[in-house]
Order: C-alpha cells, then sequence, then structure tokens
C-alpha cells in the first residue's frame, strides 16, 4: 500500500507528481503545511514537515529523497536511469536542484508574495534573482544539444530539478538570457501527468 501525505500545494506536488508519471496506485492525504506539525505527522515526519510517502511500511520524508526512491522502487524502465553512471546524474541533479535553487527560489518567494507586506525585503530578492543567474546557466549549458537533463528521454532527474525550478513560473522569474533551459522547463511542467497533480487537493 502506498500513501502520499501532502497537498498538492506544498512541495508534496513533486512527490505527486513522481506517482503520477510512473502510474503508482496510492492514497493522497491533502495534509496541509499549516497541519504538518500535527501529532500524527510528526509521527510520519519529526521535521514536522510535508511531503511524507509510506510505502508498504517503508516511510520517507524529503520530497528528492522520495521521489528517487520511487523511480529506483517504480520506474525501472522510465524514470530510473537504467546505470550507475544515470543513477549519480540522477542524485546530482536532484541535489543540485535543492541547493543551487530552491533557496534562492524561497527567498524570493517570501520577500515578494508569502511574508506581510511589512516583513519583506525587495533587497533580498533582487540578490537571489542575481544568485540563481549561475545555476540557471549551467541548466541551460547543459541541456545544449540533448532533450533532457540524461539525453533523450525524460527522467526523475529532469522531474525533480523541474518540480522545483516550478516556483519560478510562480514568480514570474526573467528566464530570457537562458532560453534552452526554459524551453526545457516548460515542456517537462507541461507534461499530463503534472497536470493532473495541479487539479488535486
Ligand atoms: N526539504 C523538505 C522541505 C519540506 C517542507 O518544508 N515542507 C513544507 C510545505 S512546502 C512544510 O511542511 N511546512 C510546514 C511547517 O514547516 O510547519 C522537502 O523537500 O520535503
Amino acid at each position: 500500500m502506498t500513501t502520499l501525505y501532502g497537498s498538492s500545494k506544498s512541495r508534496a506536488a513533486r512527490s505527486l507528481w513522481a506517482l503520477e508519471e510512473l502510474g503508482v496506485k496510492y492514497d493522497h492525504v491533502p495534509v496541509a503545511p499549516a497541519e504538518a506539525k500535527s501529532a500524527d505527522n510528526l509521527k510520519r515526519n519529526p521535521n514536522g514537515h510535508v511531503p511524507v510517502l509510506e510505502d508498504d511500511g517503508i516511510v520517507v520524508w524529503e520530497s528528492m529523497a522520495i521521489n528517487l526512491y520511487l523511480a529506483e522502487k517504480y520506474g525501472k524502465n522510465s524514470l530510473w536511469p537504467s546505470d550507475l553512471a544515470g543513477h549519480a546524474a540522477a542524485y546530482k541533479w536532484s541535489f543540485f536542484g535543492m541547493t543551487e535553487a530552491e533557496p534562492h527560489l524561497m527567498s524570493i518567494l517570501r520577500n515578494r508574495v508569502m511574508n506581510p507586506p511589512d516583513k519583506r525585503d525587495e533587497n533580498a530578492a533582487l540578490a537571489a534573482v542575481e544568485a540563481l543567474k549561475a545555476p540557471f546557466k549551467v541548466l541551460d549549458q547543459s541541456l545544449q544539444g540533448r532533450e533532457y537533463l540524461l539525453g533523450n528521454s525524460f527522467t526523475i532527474a529532469d522531474l525533480n530539478v523541474a518540480s522545483v525550478l516550478s516556483w519560478a513560473a510562480m514568480i514570474r522569474l526573467d528566464q530570457s538570457a537562458t532560453p534552452t533551459a526554459q524551453a526545457w522547463l516548460q515542456k517537462c511542467l507541461g507534461r499530463e501527468a503534472n497536470a493532473k497533480v495541479r487539479k488535486l487537493p
């Protein structure tokens, strides 16, 4: 039995996308971020965060870890690369998304959207916009001459990075300096499985 805890309006969207892409039959419990520190959720994830996956008795938290686990277990002929070099690339790109891009995207979100107006810092947002230029350039260069990050097929590496970078679309980040990365991101986010997640609670 497979259960994913977390609302589609949270980072759980990343893991819902992976589950939909993989065609796994699962139950969805749309725990909102505001409920993530409930006693029930703290039992599942001592950090008090969503998403959390329960899969046949295995509990996994951290969105990228959940997705790499799901891809390895269920995606052998699709999302999970077939060799060790491919696995390394999937880990590499997933960590890249979380460490090189997510903190800057979160800073922009906080300082332009999420914080109350008197707690917003436009200078911090501008610094984050500047800092994002480097990872977007890395992505743009890495995608030259290839359809997807690992070659010609969509893998968990694309899903993980694109799911983090989906926030760039939310904050209308100007990506015109990196058109290849921009086109790749649109292509990934436009996938049917991701569109389905947007309709989930
Ligand atoms: N690094 C974690 C972050 C999880 C996280 O911060 N989730 C947010 C929702 S997007 C949350 O649960 N917030 C509730 C809280 O911090 O109380 C992951 O990627 O899964």
